[in-house]
């Protein structure tokens, strides 16, 4: 598989930055970040030690940020729709969120907020979340994030991936 694209999935930073700089120091330069929101402010930041752009959601604790709430992108040959997620209620399943990217004509969905990492499929949509780099809540604390490689044929694939 020839990698046209690299895709860093980070959420929640809330300002606390020890395991992304630890982070940039070990990786590829990635094409792309996503950042599924919590905090806007960290974007600048986010974006000048990666060099690379940084696209965001708002997330709850994200006020007059002037970031979308949600969208949808392409992936190679896929639809991906992002939102922080506590518009859909995420601390309690992902039904709401599924419909929506459903809706939306998505075939993966990107959110955040739990601190949780997922990768899951449910319904043909592929349910992403890359935890929380900064504060994880999930039992173990691992300082997650997602690794996504898109190809040349536009499939993709994508890992929950740890800090140490
Ligand atoms: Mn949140």
């Amino acid at each position: 598989m020839s990698v046209k694209k690299k895709i860093l999935i980070i959420s929640d930073t809330h300002r606390q930055f020890t395991y992304l700089e630890r982070l940039h120091e070990t990786i590829e330069k990635p094409d792309l970040i996503l950042h599924l929101g919590d905090v806007a402010r960290d974007q600048d930041y986010i974006q000048a030690l990666f060099e690379c752009d940084v696209d965001m959601v708002e997330g709850n604790n994200d006020f007059f940020s002037g970031l979308p709430g949600e969208f949808t992108m392409h992936i190679g040959n896929h639809v991906a729709f992002l939102t922080h997620g506590h518009g859909y209620s995420v601390y309690n399943g992902t039904d709401r969120l599924l419909r929506r990217a459903k809706a939306m004509g998505a075939d993966i969905a990107i959110f955040g907020h739990t601190h949780c990492p997922m990768m899951e499929p449910r319904e043909g949509v592929m349910l992403m979340n890359p935890g929380s780099i900064s504060s994880p809540r999930q039992s173990g604390r691992q300082h997650t994030y997602i690794w996504m490689e898109v190809d040349e044929n536009g499939e993709y694939r994508a890992d929950i991936r740890v800090v140490e």
